[in-house]
């Protein structure tokens, strides 16, 4: 392998070639794929007149090349590991080629492989040049023409991207199909499916009134599990045609669900590849939760259709441009269809725990990158998550009707070009007339901003004041961060809990009705606001809906926040105010823990948790939310080093302490929550699931017979996965035997099924017993089991990791080493996969001795193995680059 090259941002620069058109032919037969293309070259006027052509293409054999019609002698060209050189060629050209590849013995997942008995494609970000060769970049749109050969009766259905436009009979029992695309799309849309599938129809009608047919692929079999996911799709199309005033474009709409996937989803145009964990939906094997996640995914997927495939991105750097912008597009389409405060308390609770950790990690970023070794790594939470919130923002700032008039105008503008994020922002601020000058810092810095708030009140004058100031931590390449542009939504609530009007001093805006919510723009390093008219002190609700991705720093009381959670007119602040204060009761006990003092239980926090257990008038799935605890990996970020011990020893023991000082009020609302009928998937349903479920586990917690019983009953009563699950979950830490014949029992039953068994193994792999790190290594040899699966390894190792502190960071650090083994082993089979699992290990710096050395053992031990793929290589020098 040849050393790793980093690619910067700064250096890019338009093609030398375009690629107007492309005829591809697949040959596919057995063990073996000859891809035939003929590609229409033209110079690019732009570029200068002299430059060689260069295909890129990796793990290819190439057995012909053409220039107009005349094939090459080997002089004539040349081949290495990354790309074909054919120099100097005319400004308008045919290159023909011929390669062969392996799709059967392709475990990377990228590029043509098998997945089940089917064949799939997956190709963003650069899996198309292991296909053939070709210009792999996200600039160089071409339309497609392909024709598909093979095997009738092992592969009757051939699909391609497009429309299907001819096909037949090749003799000897095969056929062919020939798929036509018009839109010219960037080499990573391109899709190819051959397998023996079903398929179950669907059709949307559009708002202009054209029929377009919706069609779902799946292991025959699976028909009755693809309801959910076609209403999902016949929303958000409706969704997008009255929202955005988008239309879909194709006459047909496919999604194929594949069971070996590298991520969650492919939006290749008109034929989308999915994960099948993101499709198949049924009461019996899905959770609330895989409802949820189907419906967001199928949106997402399908709003890319002109958020990143009819606007695509001009170079891998602008990634954020498509996600991040479809993201939130998804996130709104989410919030409409029911629970919009939930849906964003999921929202914030995931950012945290996932995307805070990684900006304060040796691999933080910017949400538009400056370099990167393999793109592959940079399909982040910040790229998705953190740039989602960024597009908030400015929706935040410029208003609904503004924000979406701006979005239009430059999907108008820029339809059919490969664009950059740039671009887009100049767009929204020339379409709405918003200066978006310093707000543009949030594509450039990295690092989670934090804000310092304190506060005055002056009685005499009726006068209340708030101090805002703002530092963002150094991240690597970034020491010094200038001040950025926070919008802050906030309110001020009386002594009773009521909402006070919000009469800025400055506002100029006096007349009127003031508002109890407002926000404040929050643009130099510190910044005062002076509240009038306020006529007693004030409790501030700040952050409500979680305005900017921040951290925020206020020192509350517990009367300040006991108040806010029974008040707030915002369900996100009555949240983040039940979640603050259980967070308080946390830090004191892992003060205590590393003290070596004993535990106490705060009475005010029995309180407010009591409280919430008997709010009767609030939405269930908020009390939910409020009843859940902060998770371990947040409390671990509040401090400076995470002490491991600290963090799992007082989450465990005040979860047991609450459920022990409150076990006759959780039995009792548990017990009011039982289900009246069969299970629906609705808001209300599911919202009653949910809080029962906290309960149950909640009263699970102290690990006695009472629990246990509760919750083998549940187990045996449930008519869905969800109830199941939740039983399974609430005794998943028990030592007791009932657990583990629970376990069995499910094992016995679904076994059959592998999207529940993964389930299944990801609740072992993260139980917080003695035996856990052992029980994964059995499993790993399990029947269930097999490495090349990612799902299979994302549910057993990849749980193990991220929802497993005690186990992963066993004191003795063999969690580490074994994790590492496995990467190493990973990384010759499946690199993305492998590169996956390392963020934790990576993260080595923000943990207290002598974890940090444990770890870091583990990825130096990574480094030196050697011949490492550029996902783990880029990560763990990364991850040991001083810093
Ligand atoms: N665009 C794909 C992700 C591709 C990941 C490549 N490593 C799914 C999505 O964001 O919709
Ligand atoms: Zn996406």
């Amino acid at each position: 392998m040849s050393e790793p090259v980093r690619k910067y941002r700064k250096d890019y620069t338009a093609p030398d070639f375009l690629i107007d058109h492309v005829d591809l032919r697949f040959h596919i037969g057995d063990g073996a794929t000859v891809v035939q293309s003929a590609l229409s070259v033209r110079r690019n006027p732009q570029r200068p007149p002299a430059s060689p052509l260069r295909l890129d293409g990796e793990h290819l054999e190439l057995e012909r090349v053409a220039l107009d019609g005349r094939e090459l002698g080997p002089g004539e060209y040349s081949v290495d590991e990354q790309g074909l050189d054919l120099g100097t060629v005319p400004d308008s050209c045919l290159v023909e080629i011929r390669n062969r590849i392996h799709p059967e013995s392709n475990t990377a997942l990228e590029g043509l492989y098998q997945s089940g008995e089917m064949l799939c494609t997956q190709c963003e970000a650069e899996g198309f040049r292991r296909i053939t060769y070709f210009l792999d970049r996200p600039d160089v749109m071409t339309s497609y023409r392909t024709t598909i050969e093979a095997d009738q009766a092992r592969y009757p259905v051939l699909l391609c991207n497009g429309n299907r436009v001819d096909g037949g009979d090749a003799g000897e029992g095969r056929h062919w199909v020939c798929w036509d695309d018009p839109h010219p799309k960037p080499s990573y849309l391109f899709a190819l499916v051959a397998g023996d599938l079903a398929c179950v129809e669907d059709e949307h009608r559009t708002a202009s009134g054209r029929a377009v047919s919706l069609q779902l692929y799946v292991d025959p079999g699976n028909e009755h599990k693809c309801a959910h996911a076609l209403a999902a799709l016949r929303q958000a199309m409706a969704w997008d045609e009255r929202v955005y005033g988008l239309e879909y474009d194709l006459d047909v709409y496919m999604i194929v669900a594949a069971s070996a996937f590298n991520m969650g989803a492919m939006e290749n145009k008109g034929l989308n590849l999915f994960n099948d964990k993101y499709i198949l939906a049924d009461p019996a094997t899905s959770t609330d939760q895989d409802f949820d996640h189907v419906r967001d995914v199928v949106a997402h997927e399908y709003f890319h259709n002109w958020t990143g495939n009819r606007v695509t991105l001009r170079d891998w750097f602008q990634l954020s441009l498509k996600e991040s912008l479809t993201v939130f597009r998804e996130q709104s389409f989410s919030a409409d269809m029911g629970s919009p405060a939930t849906k964003r308390i999921h929202q914030a609770r995931f950012l945290r725990s996932v995307q805070f950790p990684e900006d304060s990690g040796p691999m933080a970023h910017p949400v538009r990158p400056e370099s990167y070794i393999e793109m592959n790594n940079f399909y982040t939470m910040t790229i998705y998550q953190k740039g989602a919130e960024v597009i908030r923002m400015i929706h935040t700032l410029l208003g609904d009707e503004a924000f979406r008039k701006g979005v239009r105008r430059y999907l108008e503008k820029f339809d059919g070009q490969a664009v950059t994020i740039e671009d887009f922002v100049a767009t929204l601020e020339s379409s709405s007339g918003a200066d978006l000058g310093q707000f543009r810092l949030w594509y450039s810095q990295a690092g989670t901003p934090e804000l310092t708030v304190t506060d005055e009140y002056d009685e005499t004058q009726r006068r209340y004041t708030l101090h805002v100031s703002q530092q963002c931590p150094p991240t690597p390449g970034q020491s010094d961060k200038a001040p950025m542009h926070i919008p802050l939504k906030m309110g001020l609530l009386d002594a009773q809990g009521r909402s006070l009007p919000l009469r800025l001093e400055s506002g100029g805006e006096q007349s009127g009705k003031a508002p109890s919510t407002r926000l404040v723009h929050v643009r130099r390093a510190t910044e005062t606001f002076h509240f009038v008219d306020v006529a007693s002190r004030p409790v501030p609700s700040l952050l409500r809906d979680f305005s900017a991705p921040i951290k925020l720093h206020y020192p509350f009381t517990g009367a300040q926040l006991r108040l806010i959670v029974q008040h707030d007119e915002d369900a996100f602040a009555r949240w983040e105010a039940s979640q603050q204060r259980l967070l308080d009761a946390l830090l004191e006990l892992a003060r205590r823990h590393a003290e070596g003092q004993p535990f106490t239980l705060d009475e005010d926090v029995v309180g407010m948790v009591r409280g919430v257990l008997g709010d009767r008038d609030t939405d269930a799935a908020l009390l939910a939310e409020m009843l859940t605890l902060p998770g371990e990996v947040y409390l671990g970020e509040q401090m400076e080093r995470i002490d491991v011990d600290a963090v799992v020893a007082s989450h465990g023991w005040l979860k047991r302490a609450l459920a022990e000082a409150l076990f006759t009020e959780l039995q009792l609302r548990y017990e009011s929550l039982a289900p009246t009928g069969p299970y629906r998937f609705d808001s209300a349903e599911v919202a009653r699931r949910r809080l029962r479920n906290v309960c149950l586990s909640y009263l699970c917690a102290p690990d006695g017979p009472t629990g246990v019983s509760l919750a083998r009953r549940q187990f045996e009563a449930a008519d869905n996965m969800t109830d199941t699950i939740a039983a399974m979950s609430a005794v998943n830490d028990s030592v007791r035997g009932e657990r583990d014949e629970l376990f069995a029992a499910f094992y016995e039953r679904w076994n059959h099924e592998h999207l529940v068994i993964d389930k299944w193994l990801a609740l072992q792999a993260s139980a917080r017993r003695d035996d856990t790190l052992q029980r994964v290594r059995e499993l790993m040899d399990h029947e269930a089991f097999d490495l090349r699966n990612p799902n299979r390894v994302r549910a057993l190792i990849g749980a193990f990791c991220a929802a497993n502190m005690a186990g992963f960071h066993r004191a003795d650090g063999t969690g580490y080493r074994f994790v590492a083994d496995q990467v190493l082993v990973l990384d010759r089979i499946n690199a993305q996969v492998a590169g996956r699992l390392l963020s934790t290990l990576t993260r080595w710096r923000r943990y207290a001795a002598p974890r940090d050395r444990l770890m870091r053992e583990q990825v130096e031990r990574i480094r030196d193995a050697g011949n490492l793929s550029r996902d783990v290589y880029e990560q763990v020098t990364q991850s040991l680059r001083p810093q």
